[in-house]
Parts: C-alpha cells; structure tokens; sequence
C-alpha cells in the first residue's frame, strides 16, 4: 500500500490548547518509519495550512470557532481527495475531531466519482452526532457524523458530498452521549456499538458483521480513531477521557481485523493532544496501532472470510 501522511494541526473543534502538536508527536513517535518498516510506501505531505478566513455565522450563539473550522473543512477534504486520487491512502494526523469534517468530505467526493459506496467506521468515546444547532458545550468537534450523515444545521458548511447513508455507518466504543445526540440516534438507523454491545458480544464479531458489509457491496472505508476510544489508563493524552474504553488487547485486535479486511481506503487519527501526555506513551501507543492496522503480527494467519 502506497499511504500519505497529511498533518491537521486542527485545534478549533474544542477549548483545550494542545491538539495542534499531534501531527509533530506522531512523527517524532516514527510513524513514517513504522509504516515502512513494513514494506509500505510512505510520503509525508507535512502539515496543511489554514486558508484566511471568511466571516460566517451561525444561529447557535454557543457554536465556537467556526470560520477556523470550517476553513480546515475545506481544505483537508480537499488534500484528502487529492491523496485518494493518486491511488493512495491518506493517514490524517490530527488534530481534534473536527477535522473529520474535511477528511470524510474528501473521502466522499472521491467515492462519489470512482461510483463507489463509502462506509465509515467511529472508533469513540462519543457518538459525535451534534449538529451546530443542538450542541450545548459550541465545540464542533462534537459534530461530525451529523455531518457525514446529512443532518441539517449544518447551513454554513459546504453540502457534504453525497451524505452516507446511515446503514452504512458503524459507531464503535461509544460511552459517551449527550441527550440531544441520543434522542438524534433513535431516528437513523446507525449500527450502535457502545460499551455494552462489545462487553457482551466481544470486540470481533459487531466488527466482522459490518466489514462484512462493507465487503459485499464493494465499498470503500473511512476509520476514524478517536484516542478516547482507548482507555484512559493506556492513553491518557486527551482533552476527554471517558473510562471504561478498549483495552490495549481489544483494541489491537480491531486494528488487525481491519487489516485482515483489506478493505481501509482512509484514517483519521484524531484527538491526541501531546500537552496531556506521559513520556509520549499514547503518541507510541498510536502509532503501535497503526503498525498493526497496515500489517504487523506476530505470526500469519490465512485471511479469513467475514461470513
Ligand atoms: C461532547 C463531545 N459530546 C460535546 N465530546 C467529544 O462537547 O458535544 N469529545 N467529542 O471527544
Ligand atoms: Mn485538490
Ligand atoms: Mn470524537
Ligand atoms: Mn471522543
């Protein structure tokens, strides 16, 4: 696989100073040299800039930093679709969530010209399914699957391209959702796979029925992976640690399943925020478990079908 590193120092989704080193703590934490020490290709195409910003408003007097977010929008959807349509797979070093917003936008634009489905799995604490009308705390990194999804409120931002259907989300981990998000969720059909769901079901088989999916109808997939999907204990550099998340185990075995898939056109690596971080160990834990999403194991197993 041919990846692309692209550097979001996005840090306008949410108000703790910090996220905006992610994409330096992932290099200094040799993500390059991980990927390639499997046999990949990697290029870095360093971090993107914030276009100048344009006045917007928005009706929801709480909503904050809106022109930053929606000018990191623009052009990580951009850049996205530009790595996608070199063949390539784009790793986004983030940066808060928000930055989702652009990424999914450019994953979905391609899917959209290619003729193919786009599937896009959440690995969280939070549903993050606020639109700028519902959310309480203004932070827009609260807001992304509202987004991909095609909820309305969403009137200061580009349309999104091609909104994904909801039977064709996964949200994976979750622990953490706000009333307005929850009464949301009861109206789409979002496979939701909180805590409880992976307590009493295991970690693999929510996985494999929706890669299964994702599979058959020949998609692609966007992972998003949102740090707080761990437990605070293994990963402690977030601004909103929730407890009771994956362990390192469990969530190894997500990211060897998805390589098993081979069906991951695109990554997000969201909310590390350095500031908050003990000798660097959620930064290496991070890049650990992208090693293991592009291949790393200890022994081969034969790739087994999802059926
Ligand atoms: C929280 C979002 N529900 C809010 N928290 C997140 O502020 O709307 N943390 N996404 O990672
Ligand atoms: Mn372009
Ligand atoms: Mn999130
Ligand atoms: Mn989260």
């Amino acid at each position: 696989t041919r990846t692309i590193l692209i550097g979001a120092p996005v840090d306008s989704g949410q108000r703790r100073p910090g996220c905006l080193m992610g994409p330096a703590a992932y290099r200094v934490a040799g993500i390059a040299a991980a990927i390639r020490d499997l046999g990949h290709g990697v290029e870095d195409w360093g971090d993107v800039a914030l276009p100048d910003l344009r006045a917007v408003t928005c009706a929801n007097p709480a909503v904050d930093q809106l022109p930053e977010t929606l000018g990191w929008t623009e052009v990580l959807a951009d850049r996205v679709d530009d790595a996608l349509s070199e063949g390539a797979m784009p790793v986004i070093l983030g940066g808060d969530h928000s930055l989702a917003l652009g990424s999914v936008s450019g994953a979905a634009a391609h899917a959209r010209r290619s003729g193919r489905p786009l599937f896009l799995l959440w690995l969280d604490a939070h549903s993050d399914f606020h639109t700028p009308m519902t959310t309480t705390s203004g932070n827009l990194h609260g807001t992304p699957v509202a987004y991909i999804a095609g909820r309305d409120g969403f009137e200061a931002f580009p349309p999104f391209p091609a909104p994904i259907p909801a039977d064709r989300i996964c949200l994976y981990g979750i622990r953490s959702v706000d009333p307005a998000e929850h009464a949301a969720l009861l109206e789409h059909d979002i496979a939701i796979n909180d805590m409880r769901v992976l307590d009493e079901h295991g970690i693999v088989a929510p996985l494999r029925s929706f890669l299964t999916k994702v599979r058959e109808a020949g998609g692609m997939l966007h992972v998003s992976l949102d740090v707080d999907f761990l437990d605070p204990s293994i990963a402690p550099a977030v601004g909103t640690t929730v407890p009771g998340g994956t362990t390192f185990r469990e969530a190894h075995l997500v990211m060897e399943l998805l390589h098993e898939s081979g069906l991951v056109t695109s990554l997000d690596l969201v909310e590390l925020n350095p500031f908050l971080d003990d000798r660097g160990r959620t930064a290496k834990l991070m890049v650990d478990l992208v090693g293991s999403l592009m291949g790393r194991k200890v022994f081969d197993r034969p790739t087994r079908s999802f059926t």
